[in-house]
Protein backbone atom coordinates (compact mmCIF):
# COMPACT_ATOMS: atom_id res chain seq x y z
CA UNK A 1 0.00 0.00 0.00
CA UNK A 2 2.05 2.90 -1.02
CA UNK A 3 1.09 5.85 -2.87
CA UNK A 4 4.76 7.42 -4.08
CA UNK A 5 4.94 10.24 -6.03
CA UNK A 6 8.64 9.85 -7.76
CA UNK A 7 8.25 14.10 -8.98
CA UNK A 8 7.96 15.08 -4.94
CA UNK A 9 11.76 15.80 -4.91
CA UNK A 10 11.11 19.21 -7.16
CA UNK A 11 11.11 21.81 -4.76
CA UNK A 12 9.31 24.98 -5.77
CA UNK A 13 12.58 26.63 -4.75
CA UNK A 14 14.51 24.98 -7.20
CA UNK A 15 11.79 26.50 -9.94
CA UNK A 16 11.94 30.32 -7.95
CA UNK A 17 15.88 30.29 -8.16
CA UNK A 18 15.38 29.26 -12.07
CA UNK A 19 12.91 32.37 -12.84
CA UNK A 20 14.78 34.43 -11.01
CA UNK A 21 18.12 33.07 -12.83
CA UNK A 22 16.20 34.28 -16.30
CA UNK A 23 15.48 37.53 -14.99
CA UNK A 24 18.89 39.01 -14.36
CA UNK A 25 19.66 38.69 -17.93
CA UNK A 26 17.50 40.83 -18.84
CA UNK A 27 16.63 44.82 -17.06
CA UNK A 28 13.46 44.92 -18.44
CA UNK A 29 11.31 42.47 -16.60
CA UNK A 30 13.34 43.03 -13.48
CA UNK A 31 11.81 46.94 -14.18
CA UNK A 32 8.54 45.62 -15.16
CA UNK A 33 8.77 43.09 -11.40
CA UNK A 34 9.24 46.36 -9.44
CA UNK A 35 6.47 48.04 -10.87
CA UNK A 36 4.05 45.27 -9.96
CA UNK A 37 5.61 45.06 -6.58
CA UNK A 38 5.18 48.65 -5.82
CA UNK A 39 1.95 48.49 -7.04
CA UNK A 40 0.60 45.59 -4.87
CA UNK A 41 2.09 47.17 -1.92
CA UNK A 42 0.56 50.41 -2.03
CA UNK A 43 -2.67 48.19 -2.99
CA UNK A 44 -2.91 45.79 -0.65
CA UNK A 45 -0.32 46.74 1.94
CA UNK A 46 2.67 44.08 3.65
CA UNK A 47 -0.23 41.78 4.56
CA UNK A 48 -0.38 40.16 0.83
CA UNK A 49 3.05 39.20 1.51
CA UNK A 50 2.84 38.00 4.85
CA UNK A 51 -0.20 35.70 3.22
CA UNK A 52 1.81 34.20 0.87
CA UNK A 53 4.94 33.79 3.27
CA UNK A 54 3.03 31.43 5.65
CA UNK A 55 0.99 29.65 2.62
CA UNK A 56 2.56 26.17 3.45
CA UNK A 57 4.38 25.49 6.84
CA UNK A 58 6.97 23.32 8.10
CA UNK A 59 6.63 20.43 10.30
CA UNK A 60 10.05 19.41 11.98
CA UNK A 61 8.31 15.90 13.82
CA UNK A 62 10.84 14.03 16.70
CA UNK A 63 8.47 10.48 16.64
CA UNK A 64 9.87 8.01 19.46
CA UNK A 65 8.83 4.23 19.10
CA UNK A 66 9.18 2.81 22.75
CA UNK A 67 8.36 -0.25 24.20
CA UNK A 68 5.42 -0.57 26.68
CA UNK A 69 6.06 -3.71 29.36
CA UNK A 70 3.36 -5.63 29.88
CA UNK A 71 1.68 -4.90 33.06
CA UNK A 72 0.75 -7.19 35.96
CA UNK A 73 -2.27 -8.06 33.78
CA UNK A 74 -0.16 -9.77 31.85
CA UNK A 75 -0.64 -10.18 27.90
CA UNK A 76 2.06 -9.13 25.61
CA UNK A 77 4.51 -6.07 25.36
CA UNK A 78 3.11 -3.34 23.49
CA UNK A 79 4.65 -0.57 21.35
CA UNK A 80 3.84 2.84 20.78
CA UNK A 81 4.52 5.88 19.40
CA UNK A 82 5.36 8.96 21.35
CA UNK A 83 5.66 12.61 20.07
CA UNK A 84 8.92 14.19 21.54
CA UNK A 85 9.25 17.30 19.65
CA UNK A 86 7.11 19.09 16.94
CA UNK A 87 8.02 22.70 15.48
CA UNK A 88 6.06 24.49 12.92
CA UNK A 89 7.48 26.92 11.13
CA UNK A 90 7.75 28.61 7.66
CA UNK A 91 9.37 27.10 4.78
CA UNK A 92 12.32 29.24 5.45
CA UNK A 93 12.97 28.09 9.17
CA UNK A 94 11.39 31.30 10.83
CA UNK A 95 9.00 31.64 12.65
CA UNK A 96 8.87 28.47 14.95
CA UNK A 97 5.79 27.27 17.14
CA UNK A 98 6.97 24.63 19.19
CA UNK A 99 3.42 22.57 19.78
CA UNK A 100 5.22 19.67 21.41
CA UNK A 101 2.52 20.27 24.30
CA UNK A 102 -0.56 19.36 22.28
CA UNK A 103 0.67 16.04 23.10
CA UNK A 104 0.40 13.15 25.49
CA UNK A 105 3.85 12.89 27.39
CA UNK A 106 3.95 9.19 27.38
CA UNK A 107 3.85 6.74 24.71
CA UNK A 108 0.64 6.31 23.24
CA UNK A 109 -1.75 4.11 21.45
CA UNK A 110 -3.17 5.06 19.29
CA UNK A 111 0.08 7.26 18.74
CA UNK A 112 -0.30 11.08 17.70
CA UNK A 113 -2.48 12.43 15.69
CA UNK A 114 -0.52 14.43 13.10
CA UNK A 115 -2.46 17.87 12.17
CA UNK A 116 -1.02 19.65 8.97
CA UNK A 117 -3.01 21.39 5.80
CA UNK A 118 -2.96 21.01 2.57
CA UNK A 119 0.55 22.64 1.06
CA UNK A 120 2.60 22.04 4.38
CA UNK A 121 5.31 19.74 4.47
CA UNK A 122 6.50 17.56 7.06
CA UNK A 123 10.44 15.98 8.25
CA UNK A 124 9.94 13.32 10.57
CA UNK A 125 12.83 11.63 12.38
CA UNK A 126 12.01 8.61 14.18
CA UNK A 127 14.27 7.24 16.89
CA UNK A 128 14.40 3.69 18.07
CA UNK A 129 14.13 3.33 21.76
CA UNK A 130 12.85 0.40 22.97
CA UNK A 131 15.24 -1.05 24.96
CA UNK A 132 18.19 1.08 24.99
CA UNK A 133 21.47 -0.93 25.59
CA UNK A 134 20.34 -4.52 24.58
CA UNK A 135 21.84 -5.34 21.73
CA UNK A 136 19.06 -8.74 21.51
CA UNK A 137 15.83 -5.88 20.78
CA UNK A 138 14.09 -5.86 17.90
CA UNK A 139 16.19 -4.21 14.99
CA UNK A 140 14.36 -1.88 13.22
CA UNK A 141 11.26 -0.01 13.12
CA UNK A 142 9.21 2.50 10.69
CA UNK A 143 7.17 4.87 9.71
CA UNK A 144 4.91 3.97 6.89
CA UNK A 145 2.17 6.85 5.54
CA UNK A 146 -0.46 6.66 3.47
CA UNK A 147 -2.44 9.74 1.16
CA UNK A 148 0.27 12.17 1.42
CA UNK A 149 3.65 12.31 -0.99
CA UNK A 150 7.19 11.18 -0.91
CA UNK A 151 9.98 10.23 -2.66
CA UNK A 152 10.87 6.43 -2.73
CA UNK A 153 13.36 7.22 0.44
CA UNK A 154 10.60 7.94 2.44
CA UNK A 155 8.11 4.72 2.15
CA UNK A 156 9.36 3.31 5.45
CA UNK A 157 10.07 -0.08 4.16
CA UNK A 158 12.56 -2.32 3.98
CA UNK A 159 15.14 -2.54 0.92
CA UNK A 160 13.46 -5.68 0.08
CA UNK A 161 10.46 -4.39 -0.91
CA UNK A 162 11.36 -1.11 -1.72
CA UNK A 163 14.92 -2.20 -3.82
CA UNK A 164 16.86 0.89 -2.03
CA UNK A 165 17.58 0.46 1.40
CA UNK A 166 16.21 -0.53 4.77
CA UNK A 167 14.41 3.17 6.11
CA UNK A 168 13.80 2.16 9.14
CA UNK A 169 15.12 3.74 12.53
CA UNK A 170 17.56 1.17 14.54
CA UNK A 171 19.62 1.37 17.64
CA UNK A 172 22.32 2.80 16.36
CA UNK A 173 20.80 5.41 13.79
CA UNK A 174 17.69 7.17 13.56
CA UNK A 175 15.56 7.74 9.92
CA UNK A 176 14.27 10.85 8.42
CA UNK A 177 10.87 10.85 6.44
CA UNK A 178 9.98 13.56 4.59
CA UNK A 179 6.30 14.20 3.69
CA UNK A 180 4.32 16.99 0.97
CA UNK A 181 0.74 17.13 1.58
CA UNK A 182 0.81 18.73 -1.97
CA UNK A 183 -2.83 19.40 -3.37
CA UNK A 184 -5.15 16.65 -3.05
CA UNK A 185 -4.22 15.16 -0.70
CA UNK A 186 -6.77 16.50 2.08
CA UNK A 187 -8.06 13.54 4.06
CA UNK A 188 -7.71 11.22 6.87
CA UNK A 189 -4.52 8.81 6.36
CA UNK A 190 -2.88 5.90 8.27
CA UNK A 191 0.93 5.74 9.52
CA UNK A 192 1.79 3.07 11.03
CA UNK A 193 5.39 0.27 11.34
CA UNK A 194 6.34 -1.67 8.29
CA UNK A 195 9.50 -3.18 9.55
CA UNK A 196 9.59 -4.68 12.93
CA UNK A 197 10.23 -7.76 11.01
CA UNK A 198 9.95 -10.30 13.60
CA UNK A 199 6.61 -9.22 14.17
CA UNK A 200 5.77 -8.78 10.42
CA UNK A 201 5.27 -5.01 11.23
CA UNK A 202 4.08 -3.76 14.56
CA UNK A 203 0.88 -1.56 13.92
CA UNK A 204 -0.91 -4.72 15.65
CA UNK A 205 0.97 -4.14 19.07
CA UNK A 206 0.87 -0.39 18.79
CA UNK A 207 2.54 1.04 16.13
CA UNK A 208 -0.20 3.23 14.25
CA UNK A 209 -1.92 6.76 14.47
CA UNK A 210 -3.38 9.22 12.13
CA UNK A 211 -2.66 12.12 10.05
CA UNK A 212 -4.71 14.81 9.42
CA UNK A 213 -4.50 16.87 6.17
CA UNK A 214 -7.01 20.09 6.62
CA UNK A 215 -8.07 21.44 3.19
CA UNK A 216 -8.19 25.37 2.68
CA UNK A 217 -11.86 24.90 2.89
CA UNK A 218 -12.49 22.59 5.56
CA UNK A 219 -14.16 24.01 8.72
CA UNK A 220 -12.39 26.26 11.25
CA UNK A 221 -15.27 25.68 13.15
CA UNK A 222 -14.55 22.63 14.33
CA UNK A 223 -15.06 22.11 18.14
CA UNK A 224 -13.37 18.57 18.31
CA UNK A 225 -11.73 15.83 16.23
CA UNK A 226 -12.46 12.08 17.00
CA UNK A 227 -9.53 9.80 15.29
CA UNK A 228 -11.42 6.31 15.97
CA UNK A 229 -8.92 2.91 14.77
CA UNK A 230 -11.93 0.47 14.05
CA UNK A 231 -9.83 -2.94 15.02
CA UNK A 232 -11.15 -6.03 15.36
CA UNK A 233 -12.40 -6.50 19.22
CA UNK A 234 -12.27 -2.86 20.38
CA UNK A 235 -12.15 1.12 19.11
CA UNK A 236 -9.08 2.59 19.85
CA UNK A 237 -9.06 6.49 20.25
CA UNK A 238 -7.60 10.03 20.12
CA UNK A 239 -9.72 13.12 21.07
CA UNK A 240 -8.17 16.72 19.72
CA UNK A 241 -9.57 19.79 20.98
CA UNK A 242 -10.22 22.46 17.88
CA UNK A 243 -9.22 25.39 19.64
CA UNK A 244 -5.75 24.11 21.31
CA UNK A 245 -5.03 20.93 19.59
CA UNK A 246 -4.54 19.59 23.06
CA UNK A 247 -5.53 15.88 22.28
CA UNK A 248 -5.96 12.59 24.62
CA UNK A 249 -5.52 9.14 23.22
CA UNK A 250 -8.00 5.90 24.59
CA UNK A 251 -7.57 2.33 24.23
CA UNK A 252 -10.38 0.40 24.09
CA UNK A 253 -13.98 1.58 23.69
CA UNK A 254 -13.18 5.39 24.79
CA UNK A 255 -16.11 7.28 26.14
CA UNK A 256 -16.42 10.76 23.82
CA UNK A 257 -17.43 13.80 25.21
CA UNK A 258 -18.94 17.14 22.93
CA UNK A 259 -20.59 20.57 23.80
CA UNK A 260 -23.99 20.83 23.26
CA UNK A 261 -24.45 22.65 19.65
CA UNK A 262 -20.58 22.21 18.54
CA UNK A 263 -19.48 20.89 15.74
CA UNK A 264 -17.23 17.69 15.85
CA UNK A 265 -15.81 15.26 13.40
CA UNK A 266 -15.23 11.81 13.98
CA UNK A 267 -12.33 10.31 12.04
CA UNK A 268 -12.61 6.51 11.73
CA UNK A 269 -9.92 4.48 9.94
CA UNK A 270 -11.01 0.36 10.35
CA UNK A 271 -7.70 -1.69 10.96
CA UNK A 272 -7.80 -5.39 11.06
CA UNK A 273 -9.47 -7.75 8.89
CA UNK A 274 -13.48 -8.07 9.08
CA UNK A 275 -15.73 -5.06 7.63
CA UNK A 276 -17.88 -3.21 10.43
CA UNK A 277 -21.24 -1.36 10.55
CA UNK A 278 -20.69 2.35 12.05
CA UNK A 279 -23.41 3.53 13.77
CA UNK A 280 -24.21 6.76 16.38
CA UNK A 281 -28.00 6.47 17.18
CA UNK A 282 -29.96 9.72 16.82
CA UNK A 283 -27.33 11.47 14.18
CA UNK A 284 -27.24 11.22 10.59
CA UNK A 285 -24.71 13.01 8.53
CA UNK A 286 -23.43 13.64 4.72
CA UNK A 287 -21.74 10.95 3.31
CA UNK A 288 -18.52 12.40 2.15
CA UNK A 289 -18.49 12.57 -1.80
CA UNK A 290 -21.86 12.72 -2.29
CA UNK A 291 -25.16 14.57 -1.35
CA UNK A 292 -26.42 11.65 0.65
CA UNK A 293 -27.48 11.38 4.19
CA UNK A 294 -26.71 8.61 5.81
CA UNK A 295 -26.84 6.98 9.68
CA UNK A 296 -24.69 3.95 9.13
CA UNK A 297 -21.78 3.19 7.63
CA UNK A 298 -20.17 0.11 6.10
CA UNK A 299 -16.46 0.37 6.73
CA UNK A 300 -13.64 -2.68 5.32
CA UNK A 301 -10.38 -3.60 6.10
CA UNK A 302 -8.01 -0.41 5.80
CA UNK A 303 -11.31 1.82 4.44
CA UNK A 304 -11.96 5.28 6.28
CA UNK A 305 -14.98 7.49 6.69
CA UNK A 306 -15.11 11.04 8.37
CA UNK A 307 -17.62 13.16 8.59
CA UNK A 308 -19.06 15.84 10.62
CA UNK A 309 -22.58 15.97 12.83
CA UNK A 310 -23.65 18.98 15.37
CA UNK A 311 -23.99 17.47 18.67
CA UNK A 312 -27.36 17.86 20.07
CA UNK A 313 -28.53 14.31 22.74
CA UNK A 314 -25.95 11.74 24.13
CA UNK A 315 -25.85 8.84 22.45
CA UNK A 316 -23.83 5.83 21.91
CA UNK A 317 -21.45 4.80 18.57
CA UNK A 318 -21.17 1.41 17.83
CA UNK A 319 -20.33 -1.39 15.26
CA UNK A 320 -23.51 -3.23 14.67
CA UNK A 321 -21.72 -5.62 12.95
CA UNK A 322 -22.60 -9.58 14.25
CA UNK A 323 -19.78 -10.22 15.42
CA UNK A 324 -18.50 -6.93 16.75
CA UNK A 325 -21.94 -6.51 18.75
CA UNK A 326 -21.08 -9.65 20.34
CA UNK A 327 -17.48 -8.36 21.33
CA UNK A 328 -18.93 -5.18 22.77
CA UNK A 329 -17.49 -2.49 20.34
CA UNK A 330 -19.07 0.28 21.65
CA UNK A 331 -18.75 3.59 23.30
CA UNK A 332 -20.57 6.89 25.28
CA UNK A 333 -20.81 10.12 23.25
CA UNK A 334 -21.69 12.01 26.04
CA UNK A 335 -23.17 15.61 24.95
CA UNK A 336 -22.82 18.36 28.02
CA UNK A 337 -25.05 20.95 27.42
CU1 LIG B 1 -0.40 0.80 5.31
Amino acid sequence: MSYINFNAKSRASVHHSQVIHRRMRNAGPILLLLLVLALSFSLFGANAFAQSASAGKLHTIGLWAEKIPAGAEGGNDRFAYRMNSHVIADMNGDNETDVTARYAAAATVPGPTIVINEGDEVALTLSHVFDPGDSTTLDQVSVHVHGVHYDILSDGTIKYINLVEDESATPVASYTYRWIAAPGTAGTWAYHDHNMITLNGAEDRGLFGALIVNSSTSLSSIAKDYVLFIGDDAFWGTEIDGQTGQQTSFLHNPALTAQQGSNVRFHLIALGTVTHNFSLPGYSWIDPGTNLTINEKIIGPLEKHVFTVQAGTSSQYLDTAFSSSLLGMKGDFNVIP
